[in-house]
């Protein structure tokens, strides 16, 4: 099949222009559910000047729809202007980010690299937290604020984005690759991908206090010393644990941001 390479462009435009420059560009456009599933595939000619979001706006219940690309810049990026309940996956990232200007690494075809356009929720980030941590299993924890941990290395890690009607929430989780120091999960991509849209969809509309109950029983990260770095502040202490707004309690000092290092 051949391949959609986004290059380093990042707004909605500058991807519709350089899909519309491409002579053929296929999306594979999929309805699925984990019960069933059934693939539309949709040939995108430029000279027709169609681009992937008049694609997939023929196809499918926004909630069930999944664009899956090959490489992209970010999945977050592609994600950006498509619809609600839309979800983007993609084998390759060649700008994946995470929070702060960091970056998301990962090899082609190593990870789960996915983003869902969700609507917007305070807690949204613990909610994505919980729901991959349901849908990995096998003792994947949470770090405070966005990270999965697999027997205390960096697993995964949830990146939400806010637009003003919708947020895009991105789950990259390594399946057969790990950074140094970074754990891999070695479970089944898609397989994966089913059982975290169901855990999604159940928990971004959960009530808050459920999200945060089930959160402080995943949590590695709540009766631990905690450094948190705020860039010009470090603040140490106990985190004892999440208020309502989903910041952490540190030392009776609720903390909103920050990059935390377990002690
Ligand atoms: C995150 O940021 O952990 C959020 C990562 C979100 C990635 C997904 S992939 C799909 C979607 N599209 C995107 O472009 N992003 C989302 P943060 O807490 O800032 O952590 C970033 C840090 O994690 C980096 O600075 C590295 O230290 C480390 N890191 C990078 N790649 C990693 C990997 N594959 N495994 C473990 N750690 C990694």
């Amino acid at each position: 099949m051949p391949l959609i390479a986004l290059t380093t462009t990042t707004t909605a435009s500058a991807t519709r222009l350089r899909l519309s420059k491409l002579r053929t560009a296929p999306a594979t456009i999929t309805t699925t559910s984990p019960a069933a599933r059934s693939i539309i595939t949709t040939s995108v000619i430029a000279r027709c000047r169609l681009n992937v979001l008049l694609a997939y706006r023929r196809v499918g219940q926004p909630s069930r729809r999944v664009v899956r690309l090959k490489s992209v810049t970010s999945t977050q990026d592609v994600a950006r202007p498509m619809p609600l309940g839309s979800i983007v996956v993609a084998d390759h990232q060649t700008a994946g980010r995470g929070r702060l200007d960091r970056r998301w690494e990962a090899p082609a075809g190593t990870g789960l690299l996915v983003s869902f356009v969700l609507r917007p929720n305070p807690v949204l980030s613990l909610a994505a937290g919980v729901a991959a941590a349901q849908a990995c299993g096998g003792g994947v924890r949470l770090k405070w604020p966005n990270d999965l941990l697999l027997n205390g290395a960096k697993v995964g890690g949830i990146l939400v984005e806010v637009l003003p009607a919708t947020a895009i929430c991105g789950i990259g989780i390594n399946l057969t690759w790990a950074p140094p120091g970074g754990a891999k999960l070695n479970q089944d991509r898609d397989v994966l991908l089913d059982r975290l849209r169901v855990e999604l969809d159940r928990w971004a509309s959960a009530d808050v206090e459920d999200v945060l109950s089930i959160w402080r029983a995943l949590s590695d990260t709540l009766g631990r010393r905690v450094r948190v770095d705020q860039g010009e502040h470090v603040i140490e202490g106990k985190a004892e644990d999440i208020g309502r707004g989903g910041e952490l309690i540190v030392d009776g000092t609720p903390v909103a941001f920050g990059s935390v290092t377990h002690l």
